[in-house]
């Protein structure tokens, strides 16, 4: 067989195996075979030397354009086949757009956590700024400095969770007020949010819950700054038009003491369950910080006067929302929750 039948034969034969060539393994392997190193056509290139000269110009010539034939069409099919693979990747790895996708389910604030907030925003806009302090206390800053000394009875009006001999849980965010006294100097208005445990439960009493108290101290505070500031606080809570009344009350840490009512927000006053058919709901106690608090902080009682108060923020959130079980709040059913 001479050169040029075997130059042509070899170019119908690499051509079909390329086209042939199903993916780009084969054609990696056509390539090879018919352009490597040890392909005939390299080995009839490498020979022409040999040729006679008139010869070896036509065989030279066509063993180039087959080369060439040859290496275009290994270009060409190795387009189409990388085209149709990309194509079936397409294919096999779409996604339908038009299903329904998955809800994403955003968090919120805790209805506890909201009416806090609430609160405090309303007393920082009168100038309160709010502190922060331990829930784990001694029997001093929880109890003896509030002006109840050991043995006093109204340590019996607290069912106090003890850990030890003197540290306890404290039972109202006062330890609080009675640290940022102690470390500042009046003027002073302050607010302690927090939580508070004693020993009670069932569906108005929560081991744990949650208090905000507050206290403003300078010279010639009077009960009449009292009646004021909490007066705006539940108009500002409650709305506008809400009335107020404040009843003489004890605790052992104020002198005189009060407790606020504000106008039943379920009947209008009219009087229903909730207020006991009579038209008022306790929320908040209060007076004016008794002379004992300030001196175990180190204040001049002669020179200085002061109000205090404390409210449960459960209660708040109750009669604003209408929720007459205390326990929902610490079930976290995402079903109630999302309710705020
Ligand atoms: C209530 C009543 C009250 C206070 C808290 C207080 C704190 C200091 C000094 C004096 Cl450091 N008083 N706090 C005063 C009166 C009442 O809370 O019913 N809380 C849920």
């Amino acid at each position: 067989m001479n050169h040029i039948e075997s130059l042509e034969g070899l170019r119908a034969e690499a051509l079909s195996a390329i086209a042939g060539a199903a993916d780009l393994k084969q054609l990696e392997a056509a390539r090879v075979k018919y352009l490597g190193r040890k392909s005939s056509l390299l080995q009839v290139l490498r020979e022409l030397g040999q040729l006679e000269p008139d010869k070896r110009a036509v065989v030279g010539k066509l063993a180039n354009d087959v080369k060439r034939d040859v290496s275009e069409a290994l270009e060409s099919r190795e387009g189409g086949l990388a085209a149709a693979a990309r194509e079936a990747t397409l294919k096999s790895d779409a996604f339908d757009l038009t299903l329904p996708g998955e809800t994403v389910r955003t968090g919120r604030v805790h209805p506890l956590n909201q009416t806090a907030e609430e609160i405090v925003q309303i007393f920082r806009s009168m100038g309160f700024e709010v502190a922060d302090g331990p829930e784990i206390e001694d029997e001093y800053h929880n109890f003896e400095a509030l002006n109840m000394p050991a043995f006093h009875p109204a340590r019996d009006m607290q069912d106090t969770f003890f850990i030890g001999s003197n540290l306890l849980l404290r039972t109202h965010t006062s330890n609080v007020q009675i640290r940022a006294m102690k470390s500042r100097k009046p003027p002073l208005a302050v607010l302690a949010p927090g939580k508070v445990y004693r020993r009670d439960s069932d569906i108005t009493h929560s081991p744990m819950f949650h208090q905000i108290e507050g206290f403003m101290v300078d010279e010639r505070i009077t009960f009449g700054h009292l009646k004021s500031v909490l007066s705006s606080f539940v108009r500002a809570i409650f709305g506008k038009t809400r009335k107020v009344r404040f009843r003489p009350s004890y605790f052992p840490f104020v002198e005189p003491g009060a407790e606020m009512d504000v106008e039943c927000v379920m009947c209008d006053g009219q009087g229903c369950r909730v207020c006991k058919s009579s038209g008022w709901l306790e929320i908040l106690g209060a007076g004016m910080i008794h002379p004992k608090v300030l001196e175990h902080v180190g204040y001049d009682s002669e020179k200085y006067t002061g109000f205090a108060f404390g409210m449960g923020i459960e209660r708040i959130a109750m009669l604003r929302h209408r929720i007459s079980d205390i326990r929902l709040f610490f079930e976290n059913d995402v079903r109630f929750l999302e309710q705020f």
